[in-house]
């Protein structure tokens, strides 16, 4: 890289935890400035701070709720504005909430997960892909889940949201063809997070049980593979890549000692 050629900059939404957090660390050891986008504002400056240190990189953090389309339009015009178009947008910013049946589940909960991993998914790509077609370059990474794959008992409203996750990464490569942009998917089965503390509102017990008796992926592992995705030549995109643990086979097949 010469002095002129400014580094490349990757916006990671959900960057305070798992997933997100481990990527933001990826694309920090590998030179990569970041915008880091999630609510909880102490966290991501506690990791900004750090990264900054250990790798000399520009970072970038705006607390953003995607499910507020003006908060992600004012974050993304401040940061196109102050600093560029990211080369790399991960919409990683996701959750599931509450393992209810259908005609038994809260619709407050169905409006969080629509929100947040369908429509502010589609309101962040929407205020920075215009960016990236404009430039002819740019890659859009889409965190999906094997829960996008196939449905599981409970899973009903999540699953719907990473199904809308496929057929988006499948849709936005289509509206892009010609552009030079690239859109991919990332598809993680079982993942030890914060997820399913989240999932289980806070019961620790009930999150643990998911990921007892194997090796479940590390976020690390995802980060891994998203780096991949993020890192062929231009002339190469990967529309998706599924990871799972090696003891899990798909949804049902998890081979757990007991
Ligand atoms: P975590 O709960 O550890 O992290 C979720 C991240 O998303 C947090 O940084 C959280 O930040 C952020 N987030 C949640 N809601 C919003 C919102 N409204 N606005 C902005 N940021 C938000 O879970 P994971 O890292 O596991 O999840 C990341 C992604 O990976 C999700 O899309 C999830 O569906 C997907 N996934 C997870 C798997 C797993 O087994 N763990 C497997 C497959 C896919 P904050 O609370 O600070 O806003
Ligand atoms: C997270 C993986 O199987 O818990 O998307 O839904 S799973």
């Amino acid at each position: 890289m010469t002095s002129e050629t400014p580094r490349r900059l990757a916006l990671i939404t959900g960057a305070s935890a798992g997933i997100g957090e481990a990527c933001a660390r990826r694309f920090a050891a590998e030179g990569w400035d970041l915008a880091l986008w999630a609510r909880r504002r102490e966290r991501l400056e506690k990791l900004a701070l750090r990264l900054q240190q250990d790798h000399s990189i520009g970072v970038h953090t705006a607390s953003v709720d995607v499910r507020d389309r003006s908060a992600v339009l004012a974050a993304a015009s401040e940061l196109i504005e102050t600093t560029r178009v990211p080369d790399v947008l991960l919409n990683n910013a996701g959750l599931a909430v509450g393992r209810d049946l259908v005609y038994e589940g809260s619709p407050d909960d169905w409006d969080r997960m629509i929100d947040t991993n369908l429509k502010g998914l589609l309101y962040v790509s929407r205020a920075i892909m215009p960016g990236m077609v404009e430039r002819g370059s740019g890659h859009v990474i889409n965190i999906g889940s094997t829960a996008g794959h196939q449905v599981y008992p409970r899973g009903n409203v999540y699953n719907a949201t990473k199904f809308g996750v496929k057929a988006l990464t499948k849709g936005m490569n289509i509206d892009v063809a010609g552009t030079g942009v690239k859109v991919s998917s990332v598809d993680p089965g079982f993942v030890e997070t914060e997820f399913s503390l989240v999932r289980f509102r806070g019961d620790a017990e009930e999150a643990e049980a998911v990921y007892q008796g194997f090796q479940p992926l590390a976020a690390d592992d995802v980060a891994d593979a998203v780096w991949y995705v993020a890192s062929r030549p231009a002339h190469v995109n990967v529309f998706e890549v599924v990871i799972m643990p090696t003891a899990q086979r798909d949804a049902f097949v998890v081979d757990r000692e007991v």
